[in-house]
């Protein structure tokens, strides 16, 4: 494996749609116990359940500490190939390489900074190091060259791509001040495009209400297709999260992609009842630095675009909500040819992210 301090857009590379073909995925077992309550059992059980749909259609690789190794390959189907490494969380999607390729159908990594959201500025939890260093270790493990970006701080769930030169971010989370606070916005939109060889940021306001990544795009937007998108949307105007899509929708109604097409955009509601942690399920998360990780009754960033666009299926999550159908019908309007698979999501969202955040296509 090679590590390159070229620039993947020089050098001819992109990053296609999560749509196209995946050569597989990476995941990440669950094991902190102030992330995942009760031990992380349920939450394991619940990335047990998208382990074996995403591996009917891809080769998964999960990455799991010494310590669970065991227990990880008594739960997951044998077809599952299991790695040892050394992570701080889960969350594939922010500490796995963005892959990118060229028109020969050479794929390579690239190693962004990680600073597990935010660092000492409003970070999620400190130390990173495991994490930042996971990008490196798989791109060694899948023998793919690498990109070191390790100088500019971003998470993959920040970012989306139409693979045909145009990116979608938020504001909120790649201008805020714990990622690369000495950057101006053209900056950074000119270091997406060089990194990702893309023409065009779709630059949206904001995200989900209360998502504690500083509102990633995953949660909030994605393709669906070039020159189509999802947006998580609600009608009740006394929602806090109308303003959020309400914003967004302004700029995706105003926007010409890279191609110069108009979007078509489709509204994908959020759960009927907002999603908030119980009492109980605050009980059963370990304290972090003597401080509890949520509070009863805090509103989660329950969203159904943070589904997974696996080759045969997409994994979406499902709330125990009326809407649940919904998103699942409007999914399987975009998604046509492939499997719609609803996947109970309560344990993985109480982590602070969805199937999206857990997931990391490795591209063909
Ligand atoms: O990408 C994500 N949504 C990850 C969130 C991390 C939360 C840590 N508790």
């Amino acid at each position: 494996m090679k590590i390159l301090h070229t620039i993947p857009k020089e050098d001819g590379f992109y990053m296609p749609g999560e749509f196209e073909p995946h050569s597989g995925c990476i995941m990440i077992w669950p094991e902190r116990t102030d992330s995942w309550q009760n031990g992380a059992y349920a939450a394991r059980r619940a990335f047990v359940k998208i382990a074996r749909v995403i591996s009917r259609s891809e080769k998964l690789t999960m990455l799991v500490s010494h310590k669970q190794y065991e227990t990880a390959r008594a739960m997951l189907p044998p077809t599952v190939r299991l790695v040892e490494c050394t992570t701080d969380d889960a969350w594939a999607r922010d500490v796995a390489p963005t892959f990118v390729r060229n028109g020969e159908g050479l794929v390579r990594g690239i190693d962004w900074g990680f600073n597990a959201w935010g660092g000492l500025h409003d970070g999620l939890y400190f130390p990173w190091d495991n994490d930042n260093h996971a990008a490196r270790k798989i791109c060694d493990l899948l023998d793919t060259d690498t990109y070191d970006c390790r100088d500019f701080i971003l998470e993959g769930g920040s970012i989306h791509s139409d693979g045909q030169g145009t990116l979608l971010t938020t504001e909120a989370c790649l201008l805020s001040k714990g990622r690369n606070p000495h950057m101006s916005r053209e900056e950074i939109g000119e270091r997406l495009c060089q990194c990702l060889g893309a023409e065009k940021v779709l630059w949206l306001p904001r995200g989900i209400y209360n998502d504690e990544t500083n509102e990633h795009v995953d949660n909030i937007c994605a393709f669906t297709a070039p020159g189509e998108v999802v947006l998580a949307w609600t009608d009740d105007q006394s929602d806090p999260q109308y303003p959020l899509s309400r914003a967004c929708l302004d700029v995706l109604e105003q926007a010409t992609d890279a191609r110069g097409r108009r979007l078509k955009v489709r509204l994908l509601p959020i759960p009927q009842t907002p999603v908030c942690m119980t009492q109980a399920e605050c009980e059963g998360l370990d304290l972090w630095d003597g401080e509890p990780t949520r509070t009863p009754g805090e509103r989660l960033a329950a969203s159904y675009v943070n589904f997974y666009i696996a080759n045969g299926a997409v994994l979406v999550p499902q709330f125990g909500d009326p809407m649940d159908e919904t998103a699942l019908r409007i999914l399987g309007e975009c998604f046509p040819e492939r499997e719609i698979a609803g996947i109970p999501a309560r344990d993985i969202l109480i982590g602070g992210g969805n199937i999206h955040c857990i997931t990391q296509q490795i591209i063909r």
